[in-house]
């Protein structure tokens, strides 16, 4: 009599074919898959949303969105980059896929937790679809501050639920990953022979599994606010509205780590491969992305200077942000002396991460701007912060999304794409953004607010201007879609190491199999021993040597 435990142990595509064989799959492989084609959709719904906030912004007063409905729009669009974007592409996909094989296993710990919290993704996107309809979608911000967030009439009950859920789609990947990587690493496998993908992700799930419930329960004290009137953000019934910022950033900021930390293993994984070099500063990496994770948690109310907040309060947050901003130093110096005497093979992946530690670079360096205290009373709420964001976030985990996925592409798929098409995408989206961002970081400092769809005349030249920019990158990036789509009219067949890798995974075959390995995979040690690594792109191709 076949039990519920054999049923599920059974791997679906022994049972099924089709879209039920993915729709209950408990392999970690195909579920990384799935939410590379959800947060993908998500991404260039975002994208769309971010380019129409551009086009209303380049002209002076009501271009094609009314004040309201701009409002909506910049929600809409925070929304969907920061909870279904942003926070799940890296770890949910990349890290789905790989973190189980570059450990030498065929699972994560909890593979129906894993399909569950793929699930739990679906279900908040759909929430938050829902909330565009009847009242229409927030108009407060991704932020939902209250007191506006309690008394708007806009659809902020269900769009906070949403976040809710989502919280919780990644609660549970932190969960899987840190005990996947205590429980199941290969035998022999010791914790500094972990790559560093995997241990970013280590790092990052700490913060998922610790600072998502934080900001959970303050978003369901909006909805509570909304229904009930308890009064804890309402100074009449001797609430404080500031707690609600104190709890909301209490999140927010430790997850700019869960969405950097994450890409900055990507970008790690990728150097050394182009460089033909082992990374320099293997035990300061892992440190670093622990530090982070760490320091991280503790500068939340540097986005509250201007709140009222006492000069003692304002002098700590600012010296605790500049102490956090000194192990992301030390990867930008890890990568470049990486870099330093490699024989660089130029690349797809490496040209976007070489755009990544650029971009990271401007945005990091801007955020001590926003850190002193004295610069930050000056910028705050304006299009500097706008322009600051975007480079770390799109800038940096946008740029590092890229690159994952140009370089594990053949090995996800079994397929090599074009190079020519890549390049032009990746120079088109690098130009655009400098062109749009750049701008922005101007007219902040000229003082010009965010999130108002109307501005002065003053701003009306580099607003113009920017919004040939936002067009550049739609460009580029719908065109770096395109070219991997159309790698499904090659044949499939990438070798298993294209690169030249030394982590796990380039010891599969491409795509792999159900278990991962053909063959028992060998842990090689850090520093990794590039020469006679072979590269090859397709099976059929010659050795590629070096220099070729
Ligand atoms: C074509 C690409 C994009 C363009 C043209 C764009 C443009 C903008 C502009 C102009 C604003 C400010 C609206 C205002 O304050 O009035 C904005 C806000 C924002 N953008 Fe983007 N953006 C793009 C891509 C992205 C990406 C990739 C991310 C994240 C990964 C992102 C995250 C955000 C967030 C969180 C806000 C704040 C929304 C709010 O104020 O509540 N954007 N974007
Ligand atoms: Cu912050």
């Amino acid at each position: 009599m076949e039990t519920v435990k054999s049923f599920f142990e059974t791997p679906a595509p022994a049972r099924y074919k089709g879209i039920l064989s993915w729709l209950i799959t408990t392999d970690h492989k195909r579920i990384g898959l799935m939410y590379l084609y959800a947060i993908l959709f998500w991404f260039l719904l975002g994208i769309l949303l971010g380019g129409l906030i551009r086009f209303e912004l380049m002209f002076p007063g009501e271009t094609v969105l009314t004040a309201d409905v701009y409002n909506s729009v910049f929600t809409l669009h925070g929304v969907i980059m920061i909870f279904l974007f942003i926070i799940p592409a890296i770890p949910s996909i990349f890290g789905n896929f790989f973190l189980p094989i570059q450990i030498g296993t065929d699972d994560v710990f909890f593979p129906r937790l894993n399909l569950l919290s793929w699930y739990l993704y679906m279900i908040g996107g759909f929430i938050a679809i829902v909330s565009l309809f009847s009242d229409g979608f927030p108009d407060t911000g991704w932020t939902f501050y209250v007191p506006f967030s309690v008394s708007t009439h806009t659809n902020v009950s269900s769009a906070v639920f949403a976040a809710f859920i989502l919280g919780m789609a990644s609660m549970l990947t932190g969960l899987n990953f840190i005990t996947t990587v205590h429980r199941m690493r290969k035998p022999g496998m010791g914790w500094l022979q972990i790559p560093l993908f995997t241990w970013t992700l280590y790092a990052t799930s700490w913060v998922q599994l610790l600072a998502t419930p934080v900001v959970s329960i303050t978003l369901l004290l909006i909805i509570i606010e909304r229904y009930l009137g308890v009064g804890l953000f309402d100074p009449a019934k001797g609430g404080d509205p500031i707690l609600y910022q104190h709890l909301f950033w209490m999140y927010s900021h430790p997850a700019v780590y869960i969405m950097i930390l994450p890409a900055m293993g990507v970008i790690s994984e990728i150097i050394p491969v182009f460089s033909r070099k082992s990374i320099f500063g293997y035990k300061a990496i892992v440190a670093s992305s622990m530090g982070i994770a760490v320091a991280g948690s503790l500068v939340w109310a540097h986005h509250m200077y201007t709140s009222g907040m006492s000069d003692t309060a304002i002098f700590v947050f600012s010296l605790l942000t500049f102490v956090v901003a000194i192990p992301s130093a030390i990867k930008v110096f890890s990568w470049v002396s990486t870099l330093y005497k490699g024989s660089i093979q130029m690349t797809p992946p490496l040209f976007l991460s070489l755009c990544f530690i650029y971009l990271f670079s401007v945005g990091g360096l801007t955020g001590l701007v926003l850190g002193a205290a004295g610069t930050n009373i000056h910028v705050h709420d304006t299009h500097f912060v706008v322009s600051h964001f975007h480079f770390v976030m799109f800038g940096g985990t946008g740029f590092a999304f890229f690159a994952a996925l140009y370089y594990w592409w053949p090995k996800m798929f079994g397929r090599m794409y074009d190079f020519k098409n890549a390049y032009i995408g990746a120079i088109l989206l690098t130009g655009g953004f400098i062109f749009h961002y750049v701008p922005m970081f101007i007219l902040g400092l000229q003082g010009m607010p965010r999130r108002y769809y109307d501005y002065l005349p003053q701003y009306e030249n580099l607003n113009f201007f920017a919004g040939f920019g936002a067009a550049f990158i739609v460009a580029g990036i719908f065109l770096m879609v395109i070219n991997l789509v159309l790698s499904f009219k090659r044949p499939r067949d990438a070798a298993s190491d294209p690169w030249g890798g030394t982590t796990l995974e380039w010891q599969t075959p491409s795509p792999p199999p159900l278990h991962n390995f053909a063959a028992e995979p060998e842990v090689l040690d850090y520093p990794y021993d590039f020469t006679g690594v072979v590269k090859r792109y397709s099976k059929e191709e010659p050795i590629h040597e070096k220099g070729e």
